[in-house]
């Protein structure tokens, strides 16, 4: 790595540890929100918004900005909280996370949140969001990417298929889909049915590299929590930008990721932290952070 990039990795490095914080502290001080998916992402939320897309948080609505859509809207807080330490509101409003008259409601409102292109929260729709949004650009001449984060228990959902076939045939190579490859959906099986076929692996008996291959896609296979991979990925797509096909990022992820008692478990897919957990979450992300 040169000595810039070393740089700039720590800097999404340090971000991310504070938008995590954001997310588990909100989401407790709240009693209610999403922990484990929104964790998975962060690196690839902050990578983004920090590095990858066009955007100006003090113009929100600027013309041809690239486009984000969070297709797995239950993850919300997590952009959020990336939404508020880029400068689109103040950090202090994440306190409002999910209050009956706040901006941050729990599935992204585009209608209420500064930086929100796409409402979501009902799984298996933002792809062909992005899909829309892609095909308009193209008629217009207009020059932005629009990227989509899945997730894998979400491509459970027959409409993301549909989708995927649908992006190569209209050449969308302005369209990126990040699949967020944690392992994990909302649970796992009751202790005693472990003999039964495995839950925690909502697309592992899949060659997904392959299908996307053999859909037309472009595909890049990274660990989607290492930020100095996902820089690299976003370098290797923007050189894709002229392929006349889409791309898929895969991302290895770590549902929960960055918090030790987070990491790994359905069991903190949603969930409230303790004040001594919520210590343990502070002295890893923000006291002794080194990574
Ligand atoms: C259509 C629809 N069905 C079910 C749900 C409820 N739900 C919310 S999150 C979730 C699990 C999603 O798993 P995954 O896509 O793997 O997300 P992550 O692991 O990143 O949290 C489910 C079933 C929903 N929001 N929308
Ligand atoms: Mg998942």
């Amino acid at each position: 790595m040169t000595s810039d990039k070393e740089a700039k990795v720590a800097d999404l490095r340090s971000q991310a540890n504070k938008a995590r914080w954001h997310i588990l502290s909100t989401v407790t001080s709240s009693k209610a929100g999403h922990i484990g998916g929104p964790l998975s992402a962060t690196d690839l939320l902050v990578s983004l918004y920090f590095s990858e897309l066009n955007i100006d948080p003090a113009d929100p609505h600027k013309a041809d900005r690239d486009r984000f859509i969070l297709s797995k809207g239950h993850s919300a807080i997590g952009l959020y909280s990336v939404l508020a330490l880029r400068g689109y509101f103040p950090v202090e409003e994440l306190a409002t996370f999910d209050h009956a008259e706040s901006r941050l409601q729990g599935h992204p409102d585009m209608r209420l949140t500064p930086g929100v292109d796409a409402s979501t929260g009902s799984l298996g729709m933002g792809l062909s969001i992005g899909i829309g949004i892609s095909i308009a650009a193209k008629k217009q001449a207009r020059d932005f990417h629009t990227f989509v984060i899945i997730g894998d228990g979400e491509s459970q959902e027959g409409q993301v298929w549909e989708a995927v076939q649908m992006a190569p045939r209209y050449k969308l190579d302005n369209l990126t889909a990040i699949f967020d490859l944690n392992g994990l959906q909302q649970y796992g099986w009751q202790e005693g049915e472990s003999d039964r076929f495995d839950r925690s692996e909502p697309m592992g008996h899949i060659d997904l590299e392959a299908v996307m291959r053999g859909f037309g896609w472009n595909v890049i296979s990274i660990n989607g929590n290492d930020i100095d991979e996902i820089l690299t990925a976003f370098d290797q797509n923007r050189a894709l930008r002229d392929s006349g096909k889409p791309t898929a990022i895969l991302a290895h992820t770590t549902k929960g990721a960055g918090i030790s008692f987070t990491a790994g478990t359905f069991k903190w897919h949603n969930g409230i932290a303790t004040d001594e957990q919520l210590a343990t979450a502070r002295a890893e992300l923000i006291e002794g952070a080194s990574k």
